[in-house]
């Protein structure tokens, strides 16, 4: 069994959002206000749609923390939304009227979304059904659960962060390092390379303008995660397969590459490994870090790099071409409120389930019923490996 997993349950215009962190060792501290800034930042960034305007995404620990600290109990988060007020009762548990339902059926399914592949997979006559759960407001639960992981993760002297390297075809020239976070945060695009975030703002007016959307390449960079977590042994305990998998099980996202990632393919190997060298304080070292800290399924102890392409948002103000579920006559695409770029804000989920990931895999490593014997036993293999 992991050791960090979670679910998630809730619609986009239900009550809210439920989550259930299970795993999580006793005595970490645990802050509200910390939760509810990372799902600040999940609803900030350029080209974001009218809906996070009515949210002000606040979260409610429902278990497992008391006093500023978990008990070791499963974490039980409620993300509230805030626009079910505007819903009436098309969310509503209990059965509406046979005329009530008929009016608000919704029977035109988007291209490029879940619609079509969702009621046809549960024989649904109304696609709000999948809309709800498909919607990518699902992502502020993962962010909530993404924070206590964090937190963990920072006991271990470890920090996640992102930035935009790419956006509808605008590519960032500059790097991440530790320094950069407060320029990055300040971003309206999250991009560190000034002249680049400019020229992507003026990508995301022109996308609006024309009633489209646009996608984009966002780099997840986690400084200081302990060396020795992962294996080869099996590809299920490979680190980076284990993330790879958490990547793309966040919407939208197409592609994941580590370190030198694709450009690998192209390069000999001369160009691609990095030499290995040996530092009397700091034990076996790597003289580059074009692996993305992680050889052999195995984290190195050097930064762990990634990068994950998303498409662009699939629903658009200007029709695309599609059928009506059951009648089968030709459409045009029905819009549904959404976002025209929502690569600013994937950054933020994307270190949520990274966090979530490394800290699973860090504590499936050295175990632990309290922070303090995961630290410790974190400590003791690096110890062990220096002595080598
Ligand atoms: C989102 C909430 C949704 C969408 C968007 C992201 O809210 P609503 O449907 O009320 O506008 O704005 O979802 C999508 C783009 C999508 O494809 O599902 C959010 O909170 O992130």
């Amino acid at each position: 069994m992991s050791g960090l997993r979670y679910l998630t349950a809730g619609e986009s215009h239900g009550p809210g959002l439920t989550a259930v962190l299970d795993g999580c060792p006793a005595g970490l501290p645990v802050e509200v206000a910390a939760i509810d800034r990372e799902l600040g930042r999940r609803q900030s960034g350029y080209g974001r749609g009218e809906r996070q305007s009515i949210e002000q995404d606040r979260v409610r620990v429902l278990g497992g923390v008391r006093q500023g600290r978990t008990t070791g109990a499963p974490v039980a988060l409620f993300v509230p939304n805030r626009d079910a007020a505007n819903w009436g009762d098309v969310l509503a548990v209990e059965a509406p009227s046979s005329e009530d339902r008929e009016a608000e059926r919704v029977t035109i399914p988007r291209p490029g979304h879940a619609d079509l592949g969702g009621a046809l997979l549960y024989d649904l006559d109304d696609i709000r059904d999948v809309i709800e759960r498909a919607s990518a407001r699902e992502t502020a639960a993962k962010v909530a659960c993404g924070a206590v992981a964090k937190a963990l993760l920072a006991e271990l002297g470890c920090t996640v962060a992102s930035h935009v390297v790419a956006l509808g075809g605008v590519r960032a020239e500059t790097g991440m390092h530790p320094g950069d976070v407060a320029r990055v945060e300040a971003s309206p695009v999250r991009c560190n390379d000034e002249d680049a975030a400019r020229r992507m703002v003026e990508a995301i007016d022109t996308a609006s303008a024309a009633g489209d959307t646009l996608g984009g390449v966002v780099e997840v960079l986690t400084w200081g995660y302990p060396p020795g977590v992962g294996s080869y042994v099996q590809g299920d305990r490979r680190l980076q397969s284990r993330l790879a998998a958490a990547i793309l099980a966040v919407p939208a996202i197409r592609g994941v590459e580590f370190g030198l990632g694709f450009a690998a393919a192209d390069l000999p190997g001369s160009r691609v490994h990095d030499p290995l060298a040996h530092d009397p304080a700091r034990g076996y070292v790597r003289a580059s870090n074009r692996a993305g800290g992680i050889e052999g399924g195995i984290s190195t102890g050097e930064t762990v790099v990634m990068r994950a392409a998303m498409k662009p948002i699939s629903t658009l103000r200007e029709p695309l071409g599609t059928v009506e579920l059951g009648t089968h006559r030709p459409m045009e695409s029905r819009y549904e409120r959404s976002d025209v770029c929502a690569v600013p804000a994937v950054g933020i989920v994307l270190e949520a389930v990274v966090a979530l990931t490394l800290a699973d895999a860090a504590l499936e490593r050295f175990g632990g019923a309290t922070v303090g014997d995961l630290v410790a036993a974190a400590e003791a293999f690096k110890r062990r490996i220096l002595e080598r």
